[in-house]
């Protein structure tokens, strides 16, 4: 099997661009869903699940990959109510095999999903993406979730691991936080894959968890997935073929340190789906989400994909966060995911790739 090329949809009523929209960027086979109006620890029903992969089967794309079954904080934290939450998502796991998912996104970071200070930052050229100005994430978890709240609010769109449900107990959430410490975070991830890993096994479906975002502690919240030592920990803690990664080259390369490319070589057999972003660092710490072109950031978007290419990578990838192009703006837009710039990262990533594979045929 060949890698595929997946894109993010959010779903009939709740993104404006259509299946057929999509079908018109050349090379994707994958659309890559959820049902967003469930909350963590809900069970997806095989009839809600089978409306959703009929309209995309209907477009002629695939249904594989699943972004995100989020994980509920009683797992994270450890209460004894996990049990019932992780019975729950193994029902979902048996519930999405027959449709014939292979790949569950998810994430395990506490509280807060990705965080950015600015979701419609200018480039200068007309454009806007997604912004972290450092000096803005001090100890103040409320003005962060007030701001995304804001969008939620003027724009009636919610973003996926900032359900307004969970933001409104966030004093709550944070007290029950207070002893989860980074050992004890690993140690209930580790019984939640121990787990559900042998559902996975039978319904054929691997579990690939996504990166922290950016890959560091914020809010005094520790956050597991921040570099190549995290990640070979991870993989060791529970070592079974079906317990993956979701590699975001741009969660990680938040991060300068990090190279991505290595970590690929490293594991590419248990990376069953990567997010290709690019980012741009300032000396200050702040970084901006740029384009896909390899000169525009500092990810090393070329020598990730060659990376890929060498290790005959056969799973799943998709162009992470784009800019905002053209008419795409606050209200008709979901911040990272228009429609323009993450389809002219598949023609960069397939540019790329293709011209590798002819290198390959003529050699
Ligand atoms: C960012 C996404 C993440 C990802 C979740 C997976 O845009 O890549 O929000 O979907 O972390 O659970």
């Amino acid at each position: 099997m060949a890698m595929q090329m997946g894109f993010r949809w959010y779903g009939e009523g709740n993104d404006n661009i259509s299946l057929g929209d999509i079908r018109q960027i050349p090379g994707v086979s994958t659309i890559v869903w959820a049902l967003h109006d469930k909350m963590p620890g809900e069970v997806w029903q095989p009839d809600e699940i089978g409306k959703v992969v009929g309209q995309i089967r209907e477009a002629g794309f695939n249904a594989d990959v699943v972004e995100s079954v989020n994980v509920h904080d009683d797992i994270k934290i450890g209460l004894p109510s996990r049990d019932g939450y992780i019975e729950a998502y193994r029902q979902t796991i048996r519930n999405l095999a027959p449709f014939g998912v292979k790949v569950i996104c998810y994430n395990f970071m506490p509280v807060f999903d990705w965080t950015r200070t600015n979701l419609f930052h200018p480039l200068g050229d007309g454009s806007t993406a997604l912004y972290y100005e450092a000096g803005m994430i001090q100890d103040d978890p409320k003005a962060m979730a007030d701001y995304v709240m804001g969008f939620t609010e003027k724009y009636h769109m919610t973003f996926p691991g900032w359900e307004p449900e969970r933001m409104a107990r966030l004093d709550e959430l944070f007290e029950k936080y207070k002893d989860v410490t980074r050992e004890k975070l690993w140690e209930n991830f580790r019984y939640f894959l121990e787990a559900i890993l042998p559902t996975c096994h039978e319904c054929d479906i691997k579990m690939a968890v996504h990166m922290d975002d950016p890959p560091w502690d914020i809010f005094g919240l520790p956050r597991l997935f921040q570099d190549e030592e995290s990640i070979d920990y991870f993989l060791r803690l529970v070592d079974d073929p079906y317990n993956c990664l979701t590699l975001c080259s741009g969660s990680l390369n938040a991060n300068p340190d990090n190279d991505v490319a290595a970590i690929v070589r490293k594991h590419c057999d248990r990376i069953a789906f990567a997010h290709i972003r690019n980012v741009k660092h300032f000396p200050n710490g702040d970084f901006s989400e740029t384009s896909h072109r390899d000169c525009d950031g500092d990810t090393g978007i070329l020598d990730i994909l060659r990376a890929y290419h060498d290790c005959g990578f056969n799973g799943y990838i998709r162009p992470d966060h784009g800019r905002h192009l053209w008419d795409e703006k606050p209200g008709n837009v979901r911040p990272g995911y228009g429609l323009y710039d993450r389809a002219l990262g598949i023609m960069y990533m397939l540019g790329a790739w293709d011209l590798m594979e002819k290198e390959d045929r003529e050699r």
